[in-house]
C-alpha cells in the first residue's frame, strides 16, 4: 500500500516509520508512506497556509488555494486514492473501518492544525476520520495511529497472521489476558488451565475471558457482535455454572 500523508510537520514521522514492526513494513516494501509539506504551497514569500477566521474568534483558519493545491497534486501522483481528512469531526475509526482501509492500493491523509480548515475545502475530501472524542492539537499523531492499525491489516507486516486475528477487536471481542513466566510471581499464580497443555481447554478458557472482560468492559460492542452457539453457552454457564 502507498499512503500519502499531507503535513505542515513531515519530520516528526520519521522516527515512528524508522522502527520495530511498522520500519520493518517500510523497509520490506509493505507501505510506501510519502511524505508532503504543504508549506511548499503557501502564498507569498512566507509561504502563508493560515490566516484568521472570518467572524473573530481564537486561532487561525487553513486558507483553502494551498490546501487544495497540494491535495489535487499528490492525488495525480499515483493510483486513485481516497482523501481522508483528519479532523475530529470526522467518523471514528474502528477495527472494521481500518480493515476496509487496509483493502485500498493508496490512501492519501490529510493532517489539520489551528482550528480547522476552511469549510469551502472539505469537498476535496472523500470522508473525514477521527481518532476519538477528544481534540488533538493536529492530526500527525492521527495519521500515525492510522497508518500503524492499517499495516497491520496488510499481511506479512505482523509476523504471525494468528495474532492478529486473535487481537483486541479483530474479530468484535477484546483479547483474554497473556501470562509468562514465572507461573508465581509475587503469589500471583498464572491460572493452571494454561500450564496444563490442554488445548482444547486453553481456547475455552481463553474465550470466556475475552468474552467476560468484553461484557464488562465493552458492553456495546459485544451488543455488535455475533456470537456462536459455544459462545452463548460460555455466557450461559456464567449464569449458572454448571458444577
Ligand atoms: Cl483526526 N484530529 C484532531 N485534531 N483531533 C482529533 C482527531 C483528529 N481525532 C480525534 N481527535
Amino acid at each position: 500500500m502507498r499512503a500519502d500523508i499531507i503535513t505542515l510537520l513531515p519530520q516528526i514521522f520519521e522516527k515512528v516509520f524508522d522502527e520495530s514492526v511498522l520500519g520493518s513494513a517500510v523497509k520490506n516494501g509493505l507501505i510506501n508512506i510519502v511524505l508532503h509539506q504543504f508549506r511548499d504551497y503557501g502564498d507569498g514569500r512566507h509561504k502563508t497556509v493560515d490566516d484568521t477566521p472570518f467572524g473573530g474568534g481564537p486561532g487561525m483558519v487553513f486558507k483553502p488555494s494551498p490546501l487544495v493545491n497540494c491535495i489535487r497534486d499528490v492525488r495525480k501522483l499515483d493510483v486513485p486514492a481516497p482523501v481522508i481528512g483528519l479532523t475530529p469531526q470526522g467518523v471514528p475509526l474502528n477495527q472494521n473501518l481500518v480493515k476496509e482501509l487496509a483493502e485500498f492500493d493508496r490512501i492519501i491523509l490529510v493532517c489539520g492544525r489551528y482550528e480547522g480548515f476552511d469549510e469551502r475545502i472539505i469537498h476535496e475530501f472523500d470522508f473525514q476520520l477521527s481518532i476519538g472524542d477528544y481534540v488533538l492539537t493536529g492530526g500527525e499523531i492521527a495519521a500515525m495511529a492510522v497508518i500503524d492499525a492499517v499495516s497491520r491489516m496488510i499481511p506479512g507486516t505482523v509476523g504471525c497472521r494468528e495474532s492478529v486475528v486473535q487481537d483486541s477487536f479483530y474479530e468484535g471481542v477484546l483479547d483474554h489476558p497473556q501470562y509468562t513466566r514465572p507461573s508465581n510471581w509475587e503469589g500471583l499464580e498464572v491460572p493452571s488451565v494454561l500450564q496444563e497443555g490442554n488445548h482444547a481447554l486453553i481456547n475455552k478458557f481463553r474465550r470466556s475471558r475475552s468474552l467476560l472482560t468484553t461484557a464488562v468492559s465493552r458492553p456495546d460492542i459485544l451488543a455488535s457482535t455475533d456470537l456462536s452457539d459455544s459462545d452463548k453457552e460460555i455466557f450461559q454457564n456464567l449464569i449458572s455454572p454448571e458444577d
